[in-house]
């Protein structure tokens, strides 16, 4: 079954978000099938990231993933890469559609709420890098 990497970001966690958002993807039929709180550190987050190393907006990133805890799924389904981003809609929460998670609870393309890996090969990658105990 195919599998996404899911993080709710630390505004998430701190707007209290994150029983609302887990049950909007357990409402549509997804399997939840790993669930961690952690305080990333910066290597993490950096890894995580790294294609957009180079990017201005990089440094701010980091800041806003480290600041606290966050909350990472591991999500499992048909499809369910596509089906996780359109639920949580445009990275710009200005552009997401209302009945989407950025579109209803977001305002900045900054803080946004959520990830989803954008590929099955991204989400192996980052699997790997926050469910290191899950590797076989
Ligand atoms: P997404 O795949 O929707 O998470 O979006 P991106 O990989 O393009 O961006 C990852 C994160 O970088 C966003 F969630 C927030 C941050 N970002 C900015 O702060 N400014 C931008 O212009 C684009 C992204």
């Amino acid at each position: 079954m195919e599998k996404t990497l899911v993080l709710l970001k630390p505004d998430a966690v701190e707007r209290r978000l994150v029983g609302r958002i887990i049950s909007i993807y357990e409402e549509k039929g997804l399997n939840i099938t790993a669930l961690k709180m952690l305080k990333p550190d910066q290597d993490i987050v950096e890894a995580h990231y790294q294609e957009h190393k180079d990017k201005p907006f990089f440094p701010a990133l980091v800041t806003y993933l480290t600041r606290g805890k966050v909350c990472a799924l591991i999500i499992e389904g048909e499809n369910v890469v596509n089906t996780v981003r359109k639920i949580n809609g445009a990275t710009d929460p200005a552009e997401a559609e209302a009945g989407t998670i950025r579109g209803q609870f977001a305002l900045s393309k900054s803080e946004n709420l959520v990830h989803a890996s954008d590929s099955v090969a991204s989400a192996e990658r980052e699997i790997k890098i926050w469910f290191p105990e899950l590797a076989n």
